[in-house]
């Protein structure tokens, strides 16, 4: 992946030293020492005799350190912090990169900020010491950067080892046990250290019921994965049903305000901490799609994470509370019902009622990361509670790790999205929350036991990118890939470095968009096949209970979701786009579908036709994942031959299911309108 041993080259011929104690410093450590070994650099750590050196890791502090390396070292990087203009804190994860001398300094306050600064010089190869080089100063924007695994421990007979997982099996559990491969998690942990992650959690969000005892009685294989997570700083945090005072306690309810309940959380939550003393805390869907939760006792979801919350609280834990709530049995002949409106409509009465340690986790759209959709409403509806927005990482609706998504540019969207009005705060200002306590960026992950972690190679680059912007959400995406490329087809071990690089970004850089055009258009979502969510179905959800419609007819397409007519949907966002959505005339090209039912021939602001622009889009599409394939094969002899056929043998599969998408879709709208393509190709 993107820590191959040549990504080390150049920090591997330094001499380093590294001054500081503790576990994540030993990580440091023994970082440094496999890549000098390798590129036949040292190390020193903590040396009490002067010497040269090209790099030090430091920790800042009043100590009296022997060497006057270290010495000379803090205090460059002193005053390099008084130049930036912040003598301050550089916080628990932070660090600071300098010149001084000869010597390139990176400074932290904490162990941690060591690791990330160790992986920035990794990133930034030669140009770390560069002598030219202006210092800088690394924070992260948001506090917890969290991936949740959608892994099961036993084999469920629809869902399979991982939920929505297109990588193979769990790299934590096969056939209902642990998969026993720690080597394996290490090395995840350490990718997820570089790219920024420092939470996780190991569980399906649906419990069932061996996934329960992972609370109680298997609470030592959870045990065990936060022990070879912890030195790569990553805290572990386990998704638990709501019902496991009755599946696993005995009890005869999980009322959360019952006395009984609250002492069983209380005590289970104390012998987690027993056994895993900087666990994270719980992960809960609840109310959701058949899980259990606080609606059976006719309470609400604050009193049901605030319960949660209480038991977590003495050992500094949290809750994440999905706000993924919505009616899955609805009737799709009724019209007042809107998925759209669910989770706002559940939560955000209840802002203010959230216990401190409760985050609420709200999917980045309203209905169910599609390709396109607004961003949630709820993100900007409650004030008064920590936020965290939950991405996917994993391709459910974006092509399932068979077609190249990269999805860096679709979150930068997303994340910088200014839900008040452009000049307000923007998604990512809300995940950070006000002096950091937000709730952070989560995202469901894309590993599996796969040789290329995540079944289509390029596929990783999502995985990487989540990372970074969950670090630094400002960062353009475009840039990111670039780190990426150059990690993971390192300029060392390539024929034509330029050659690879400008050839993943063509096929890259827009590969979101050219998915959005050769699928459903428009922001209107789903038309994917029920079950799987693969391949085109436009009408495989139209009528059953899951309410994902689009309501094509012969006249026209689209949601009203407007106040004036239709779900009153446009109404839960603040007044700036509560406006701009609500009216046609304003309501970007882009959702139009999601917010407005429209006739055929409704023209878009970009001057074509709606069913044109159906048309055109899925031709333009299916050109784009050619041209994809033509370009990647320019790249064979160039690369590691098992990623070369690997990433070929997909995109072969991607060309096919994007011609079935556009002619699946071109067909559907031109025989329910009877509008010919203006340019007369084929639609059948
Ligand atoms: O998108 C849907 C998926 C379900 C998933 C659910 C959720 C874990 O199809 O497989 O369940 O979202 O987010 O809870």
């Amino acid at each position: 992946a993107w820590l191959p041993p040549e990504a080390f080259r150049s920090l591997g011929a330094r001499r380093v030293l590294v001054h500081g104690d503790g576990l994540l410093v030993d990580t440091v450590l023994h970082e440094v020492s496999r890549a000098c070994a390798r590129y036949g650099g040292r190390v020193w750590h903590s040396p009490s005799w002067d010497i040269d050196v090209d790099l030090v890791f430091a920790l800042r502090g009043d100590d009296e350190p022997p060497s006057s390396a270290v010495r000379a070292a803090r205090s460059a990087g002193e005053s390099a912090l008084t130049e930036i203009g912040d003598g301050g804190s550089l916080g628990d994860e932070g660090f600071l990169l300098a010149r001084h001398g000869d010597v390139t300094v990176v400074l932290a306050d904490a162990p941690a900020g060591l690791l990330y600064g160790l992986f920035h010089v990794v990133r930034l190869c030669a140009a770390a010491f560069d002598p030219e080089r202006p210092p800088e100063r690394h924070r992260p924007a948001l506090r917890r950067r969290m991936l949740d695994h959608w892994d099961n421990v036993a084999v469920h007979p629809v869902m399979g080892q991982v939920e929505r997982g297109y990588a193979g099996g769990s790299i934590f559990w096969r056939d209902g046990r642990p998969r026993g491969d720690l080597a394996r998690i290490r090395e995840y942990g350490r990718l997820l250290a570089a790219s920024g992650v420092n939470a996780i959690s190991v569980n399906n969000v649906n419990v069932a019921r061996t996934e329960a005892l992972l609370l109680t009685d298997r609470l030592g294989d959870v045990a065990e994965i936060a022990d070879v997570l912890r030195p790569y700083h990553i805290r572990v945090h386990l998704s638990v049903t709501f019902a496991a005072p009755v599946v696993l306690g005995d009890l005869s309810t999980a009322d959360p305000l019952d006395e009984g309940v609250r002492a069983w959380w209380a005590a289970t939550t104390r012998t987690v901490y027993d056994r895993i003393p900087d666990f994270g805390g719980y992960v809960v869907k609840a109310d959701s799609e058949g899980q259990p939760g606080p609606f059976t006792y006719g309470r609400d979801h604050a009193d049901g994470a605030n319960m949660l919350a209480e038991a977590l609280a003495p050992f500094g834990g949290v809750v994440h509370w999905r706000a993924f709530v919505y009616n899955h049995h609805q009737d799709w002949r009724d019209r007042s019902t809107d998925r759209a409106r669910a989770a706002y409509d559940h939560f955000a009465p209840l802002d203010g009622r959230f216990r401190t340690n409760v985050v609420v986790q709200v999917k980045y759209g309203p209905v169910d990361f599609q390709t396109r959709e607004p961003v949630s409403p709820v993100i900007a509806a409650m004030p008064a509670t920590r936020i965290a927005v939950e991405l996917q990482v994993t391709q459910e609706y974006t092509g399932q790790q068979r077609h190249v998504c990269h999805l860096g540019p679709w979150w930068s969207e997303v994340l910088r999205f200014a839900p008040w009005g452009p000049d307000g705060r923007t998604v990512a200002d809300v995940a950070a929350g006000e002096s950091g306590v937000g709730g952070g960026l989560v995202a469901v992950a894309n590993v599996g036991d796969d040789l290329f972690w995540t079944g289509h190679p390029l596929a990783q680059a999502n995985l990487y990118t989540f990372g970074r912007l969950a670090w630094d959400p400002r960062r353009d995406p475009t840039a990111v890939l670039d780190e990426w490329i150059t990690l993971t087809f390192p300029p060392s071990a390539t024929a034509d470095p330029d050659l690879v690089r400008r050839t993943l970004h063509e096929i890259m850089d827009d590969s979101w968009r050219t998915y959005e055009r050769y699928t459903a258009p428009l922001g209107v979502g789903f038309m994917v096949n029920p079950g799987d969510h693969y391949g085109p179905g436009v009408d495989g959800y139209e009528y059953t209970r899951w309410g994902t419609y689009h309501f094509a007819d012969r006249d026209g397409v689209g949601v009203d979701r407007t106040r004036a007519s239709g779900t009153g949907f446009t109404g839960q966002y603040p007044p700036y786009w509560a406006q701009v959505y609500e009216s046609l005339e304003t309501c970007p090209d882009e959702l139009l579908l999601f917010f407005h039912h429209v006739p055929y021939g409704h023209v878009l602001h970009s001057g074509s036709t709606v069913i044109q622009h159906i048309y055109d889009t899925h031709f333009a599409g299916v050109e784009e994942v050619t041209a994809m394939r033509r370009r990647w094969r320019t790249l064979n002899g160039m690369i590691d031959p098992a990623v070369y056929e690997r990433v070929a043998e997909r995109l072969n599969e991607q060309v096919r299911c994007a011609i079935e998408w556009r002619d699946q879709i071109n067909t559907y709208f031109y025989r329910k309108s009877g509008v010919p393509d203006e340019r007369g190709r084929d639609i059948h």
